[in-house]
């Protein structure tokens, strides 16, 4: 995989003892690891170009300034959008939707439209509509998710009857991450435009695992964060159709967006300015243009047929467990793979793990809604990136399997 190159020893964090035993680290859908260019490039900036963006004309300020935009022109290529102005830097994903909520949503919605979700949506991409719901008189409404267990996924064939000319957006996860499930985003986006409805991808579990195409896809607006794909925190994207960023009005004002300001008011400069009042994140921008280069290097195909296969490896090792109960399809699913045992919680076996130098993560997932449908209070999840290995999966099982024996005693 990856021609051969030896990824770990990119990652300097993976290189620790946990528990007195290598640290494996399977929390990578929360948080990635960061390699050492990364790791470098923040250095660097802050060691030799430091300074504000934009208003300077010092040499620094001009440094900073073409790294933060070859940054934007970089991101821009990494998605496939058509202009470096369709690039807008947020904190990630969260604020990202929150700018088109409160932007976007405040000046569109009104009483009697329909903001459409699906039942699968991380809090990121469902409190801020309820709110924005709440202000204006819409209505959010939800594909659901159907199945059982192994077959779980959105009810697409509900999707054309909920897809009514009163929807204005239809925002929804490329990929689940709780149930691992991969959405046909492109189809999506189709049948949505087929109504007049603008659309919305949370890419935050996908952008890092394979190659992402705005135009492909078909999508307005296409949110995710920098630190999930090797990146930073406190930096993300949201991608917007030039048409509607420059249709819509600032979320945040101050600095550095404005044309002109005069006692009796201001205007605006157009998209991508109108969008980031205020210093930006210089370094973080200039770190994530060395992310998506070093993604780049590995090639995301392969990225994304490395997790795939890890993920789907330890689905079919999990499946033996007894008392464990598997969520998502086992074929066709992202690199992740949440589970639930019988006897154990999910918070007892993610301390237990830990103490084997296991990283996962147990709780809901910020999916309440999702967990409650399943009824399930609480899952555990394991989910893997570049660095995993079929190795670290043995490691995984053997310790679940100790902790299905602690448990299961009675
Ligand atoms: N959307 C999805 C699908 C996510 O998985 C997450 C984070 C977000 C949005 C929010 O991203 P943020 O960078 O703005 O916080 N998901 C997780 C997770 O599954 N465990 O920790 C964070």
């Amino acid at each position: 995989m990856f021609a051969g190159r030896d990824v770990r020893s990119d990652f300097p964090t993976l290189h620790q003892l946990v528990g007195g035993r290598p640290l494996v680290y399977l929390d990578n859908a929360a948080t990635t690891h960061k390699p050492q260019v990364v790791i470098d490039a923040l250095t660097r900036y802050y060691e030799k170009d430091n300074s504000n963006v934009h208003r300077g004309l010092h040499a620094l300020s001009m440094r900073a300034t073409d790294g933060y935009e070859a940054a934007r022109a970089r991101a821009a290529v990494f998605i496939n959008a058509s202009s470096p102005s369709e690039i807008i830097f947020t904190r990630g994903t969260t604020e990202s939707v929150n700018l088109v909520a409160q932007s976007w949503g405040q000046a569109n919605l009104k009483r009697g439209n329909v903001i459409l979700l699906t039942e699968m949506e991380h809090h990121s991409n469902l409190v801020p509509w309820q709110v924005v719901a709440e202000r204006t008189g819409a209505v959010v409404k939800y594909v659901p998710v159907v199945g059982d267990n192994a077959e779980h996924g959105l009810d697409l064939d509900r999707l054309d009857a909920l897809l009514t000319p009163e929807v204005k957006l239809f925002a929804f996860t490329h990929v689940s991450n709780t149930l691992g499930v991969i959405n046909p985003a492109a189809e999506l986006c189709r049948r949505a435009r087929a109504v007049g409805a603008l659309t919305l991808i949370d890419a935050a579990q996908s952008i890092g695992h394979e190659s992402l195409d705005v135009q492909a896809l078909g999508c307005d607006f296409l949110v995710y964060s920098g630190h999930k794909m090797v990146g930073p925190t406190g930096i993300g994207v949201l991608y917007g159709r030039r048409a509607l960023l420059d249709a819509m009005p600032p979320w945040q004002t101050g600095g550095g967006m404005i044309s002109v300001v005069e006692f009796s008011g201001s205007r605006w400069k157009p998209a991508p300015e109108r969008f980031e009042a205020g210093t930006p994140n210089v370094a973080d921008a200039i770190a994530l243009h060395v992310a998506m280069d070093y993604l780049d290097t590995l090639g995301r195909p392969e990225i994304a047929l490395h997790d795939h296969a890890l993920a789907e490896a330890a689905y079919g090792a999990l499946a033996e467990l007894p008392g464990v109960r598997l969520l998502g399809p086992k074929g066709k699913r992202a690199g992740l793979v949440s589970f639930a045992l019988k006897d154990a919680h999910a918070h007892d076996v993610v301390t237990f793990a830990d103490q084997d130098g296991i990283a996962l993560r147990g709780g809901h997932h910020c999916n309440q809604p999702l967990m409650k449908k399943l009824g399930l209070p609480s899952s555990v999840r394991a989910s893997f990136y570049v660095y995993n290995t079929p190795e670290e999966i043995d490691r995984l099982l053997a310790s679940l399997r100790k902790i299905v024996a602690f448990f299961g005693r009675g």
